[in-house]
């Protein structure tokens, strides 16, 4: 069952900081999402989940962490770990100075041994309920088992909880308009359904297109991981959008089905 008055959004690391300048946050970036952020909460509850940008992925490639669950460095963990606190915290002070009453929530808070729980899960949408919080969870380094640990993508934790959640809209910012069937050509693809459209020339493109620069310094996987992710979300009866995160009031025509430029992954049922 959908909950109709939910929306889970991706802030993408490459809105919310520069990707390809170290440690650097896009404060621009931050504050037009916020706009947006600020008139979607007047009719939904609003969950966020924001990437590492060129603070996680920075010392990631650093330290050579990845999706793997591996006994990294205790120190590569430790700072990978740190930079997306920080990361956090910058993002958290921003939705308080627009008044938007974030509630920081540490992916290790809900995922354990790479997987996530469900009433865990279902706390965090409480908190949404009968007040003003947005609950703001990241990617990150967390423990899996042993000495081992592992980069959590936000794309994953989007995955892991609108797959539990099953909000109205799944919405994930990036720096690009959508997908492209054809970069020559700049044409955006509009709609992926899910069992009908051949998505194989789509991933490819993701995965190997260096112009685009969602998938360079990125060690989550970029645009194809986005796809992945988006396909289990469709799966699971929620649409998904991948939008450009410097329009963020493409969001705004999403939510109130007007036109928008973006690709939608839904089901492959319907007209
Ligand atoms: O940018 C990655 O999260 P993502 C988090 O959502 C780290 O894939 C620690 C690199």
């Amino acid at each position: 069952m959908i909950s109709s008055n939910l929306i889970i959004i991706k802030l993408g690391g490459s809105v919310v900081t520069f990707k390809e300048k170290p440690l650097t946050p896009n404060y621009e970036g931050i504050d037009n999402i916020l706009k947006v952020i600020g008139e979607i909460k007047k009719n939904f509850k609003i969950i966020i989940v924001h990437g590492g940008g060129s603070f996680g992925h920075f010392w990631s490639v650093k330290y050579d962490m990845h999706t793997k669950s591996y006994p990294y460095s205790d120190q590569g963990v430790s700072v990978v770990h740190e930079s997306m606190i920080k990361l956090n915290h910058i993002i958290i002070k921003k939705f308080i100075e627009s008044n938007l009453k974030p509630y920081s929530i540490q992916p290790s808070a809900f995922v354990f041994n790479g997987a996530a729980d469900p009433t865990r899960i279902h706390n965090i949408l409480d908190m949404t309920t009968g007040n003003e919080l947005i609950p703001i969870t990241f990617g990150d380094v967390i423990h899996t088992s042993g000495n081992n640990f592992s980069i959590l993508s936000g794309d994953t934790i989007m995955s892991m909880l609108c797959t539990e959640l099953h909000p109205q809209f799944s919405i994930f910012t990036t720096n690009v308009d959508g997908l492209y069937d054809d970069m020559s050509k700049g044409e955006i693809v509009r709609e992926i359904r899910v069992g009908k459209t051949d998505i194989n020339n789509i991933f490819l493109k993701g995965e190997t297109e260096k112009e685009n620069p969602e998938t360079s310094f990125d060690v989550t996987g970029g645009m194809k991981r986005k796809i992945t992710e988006s396909i289990q979300i469709a799966k699971s009866g929620t649409s998904t959008y991948l939008i450009n995160g410097f329009h963020p009031e493409r969001i705004l025509d999403i939510i109130h089905d007007r036109k928008y430029i973006g690709t939608c992954i839904r089901m492959g049922s319907g007209s």
